[in-house]
């Protein structure tokens, strides 16, 4: 049965006239417990969602919905290890990665927390030693760069936090993370490094990823090159992986390599090994507080009431600007420097979870699935992009995520920072009137420029402070989120089969551009053109 022809579908489309009736200025204006109502808070972060355009009456409906697709059961069986990803034939227990020790999970009959823990304490102890000194280059020197090497989900993740993170990290200590087959990515990132203090990270999955394992042998050449000895390897690489095989065949011993598991999803696996370089950076014991913010929220996932509940809320929001009020996209905006990477993180997370047309079953979608994400640190997008936010024609929903506490409290700048969220959402929600602008004195003719609609919806996320913990927290609240959108759109947000018609036609195209003799192109005309004039300026 299609969404659409569910009651609570069909309720929620009803509802929508009485919202676009109002304004946030009249919801406000009629409901004195509104900013109280609509605040919640769990695992260190509070959520206030009343500037959204929605009242108790969408959210109970919303609730609704989620009843109505059996989001309560389909959260069950991600937790109890049921192989919900059906097109890969695979659990999806990324929660698995922070169950406390004495838990149990199984999956085909086997417990795979004693497994997770047992890798956890051997990168904790691998990373005290690299952080201690004990672990030398091959000449004798401690290592001080770490360079992962990795692209997608063994890419984002780690890069995003050890960038969130970088307060916690030994100032000495460098990272980088190389993902792109470009091999400028490469020759950047190690330009100013001394490869006999450089420790490279092989971080992939399978293993076998085109760009990693070109960037990883490109790695290796420079490294043999510099210290002038192949055995130099064994010191100055390690694997993140769940392919033995082909990390051996790489030439790394497998000693020096740590793994995990198929019912770990790329994009779901920074709390996994995939997270070595983030472990590298704060230590063992600050890696399992990033651990136990995830660990807290997803028990307020599984255990809050649906309306109380941050992932199930902001995922229903989604879903109401996305199928009922027809908003194209989703901007995400960390009031904080260290979360700069936050936005492209979450795009992968989301986009390639949800961008999906076709039901679990197979039928094509007949309602609106993911959004675009995108964002920018504040206070750098409102002096580029904020205009179209207070003025174009697009609705555009916001979540505004800041801390109290800053990590570098210097003059007043943690204040300043943090009054300008407050005044974009303040602003975005309730606008300037023509009559406000002309009370200004403004001239008439100005005054349709300078008047501000209002009515622009966000959500505010605030944190005492930015910690392992609060960040381990925020990306497992998306996690979720992303899960429960899935669950109402009825899509597979496992999987990611949208990713593998471009790679096998790359690997064709590689063949044509590097054979000598002029190559039969069987593509369209257009790409026929294009790989001959790029041949031609290639071969000079
Ligand atoms: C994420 C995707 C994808 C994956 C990369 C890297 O969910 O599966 O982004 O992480 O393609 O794959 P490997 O880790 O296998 O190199």
């Amino acid at each position: 049965m299609s969404r659409r022809d569910l009651p609570a579908w069909k309720a929620l489309e009803a509802h929508r006239p009485a919202i676009e009736a109002t304004t946030l200025r009249a919801l406000f204006a009629s409901d004195p417990a509104r900013a109280d109502a609509m605040t919640i808070e769990a695992a260190g972060w509070t959520l206030d969602f009343s500037k959204q355009l929605a009242t108790r009456e969408t959210l109970a409906k919303l609730v609704a919905l989620a009843d109505a697709v059996d989001l309560r059961a389909r959260i069950d069986a991600m937790f109890r290890g049921d192989r919900i990803n059906t097109t890969e034939d695979r659990a999806v227990l990324h929660v698995a990665l922070r169950a406390p020790r004495g838990e149990k999970i199984l999956v085909d009959g086997t417990d795979v927390v004693p497994g997770v823990h047992e890798v956890l304490d051997r990168m904790a102890a691998f990373a005290a030693r690299v952080r201690s000194g004990a672990w030398l280059g091959h000449t004798g020197r401690r290592i001080r760069n770490v360079v992962n090497l990795g692209i997608g989900g063994s890419d984002l993740g780690p890069a995003m936090c050890t960038e969130a993170l970088r307060h916690y990290a030994p100032a000495e200590m460098r990272f980088r993370f190389v993902s792109n087959v470009d091999g400028s990515d490469f020759a950047e990132a190690v330009r100013d490094l001394d490869p006999a203090e450089t420790l490279f990270l092989v971080c992939s999955k399978t293993f076998t990823t085109l760009e990693t394992l070109t960037n990883a042998r490109t790695a290796r050449d420079w490294l043999v090159a510099k210290l002038g000895d192949a055995a130099a390897v064994a010191k100055h690489f390690v694997a993140v992986s769940t392919n033995a095989g082909e990390v051996a065949k790489f030439g790394i011993d497998t000693a020096n390599m740590f793994g995990f598991w198929d019912w770990v999803g790329g994009r779901y696996s920074v709390d996994s090994a995939v997270g070595l370089s983030v472990l590298l950076a704060i230590g063992g014991d600050r890696f399992r507080e990033f651990l136990a913010g995830f660990r807290a929220m997803d028990e307020h996932f599984r255990a809050a009431p649906f309306d109380r509940n941050l992932p199930v809320v902001l995922a229903l929001l989604g879903v109401w600007y996305r199928d009922f009020l027809g908003a194209s996209s989703h901007a995400v905006l960390p009031y904080d420097q260290y979360l700069r990477r936050f936005p492209a993180y979450l795009q992968q997370l989301d986009m390639e979870s949800n961008g999906k047309r076709v039901t679990r079953d197979g039928t094509l979608l007949d309602v609106a699935s993911g959004p675009i994400v995108w964002g920018e640190p504040g206070t750098n997008g409102q002096h580029a992009f904020f205009q179209l936010l207070h003025q174009g024609t697009e609705l555009v929903p916001c979540d505004f995520l800041g801390f109290c506490t800053s990590l570098n409290p210097l003059g007043d700048h943690h204040d300043l920072l943090m009054a300008n969220l407050f005044a974009q959402a303040e602003a975005l929600a309730f606008g300037k009137t023509a009559e406000e602008v002309a009370a200004e004195g403004v001239a008439a003719a100005l005054i349709p420029h300078r008047t501000f609609p209002g009515n622009r919806p966000s959500s505010t996320l605030l944190a005492d402070r930015l910690t392992p913990a609060t960040l381990g927290a925020l990306i497992a609240l998306y996690e979720h989120k992303v899960f429960v959108q899935g669950v109402v759109w009825d899509v597979n947000s496992f999987d990611q089969w949208g990713v593998e018609l471009g790679k096998v036609l790359a690997t064709q195209i590689a063949r044509e551009i590097a054979s000598d003799a002029e190559p039969a192109l069987a593509h369209d005309a257009s790409t026929n053109a294009l790989i001959r004039r790029y041949r031609h300026a290639r071969r000079g």
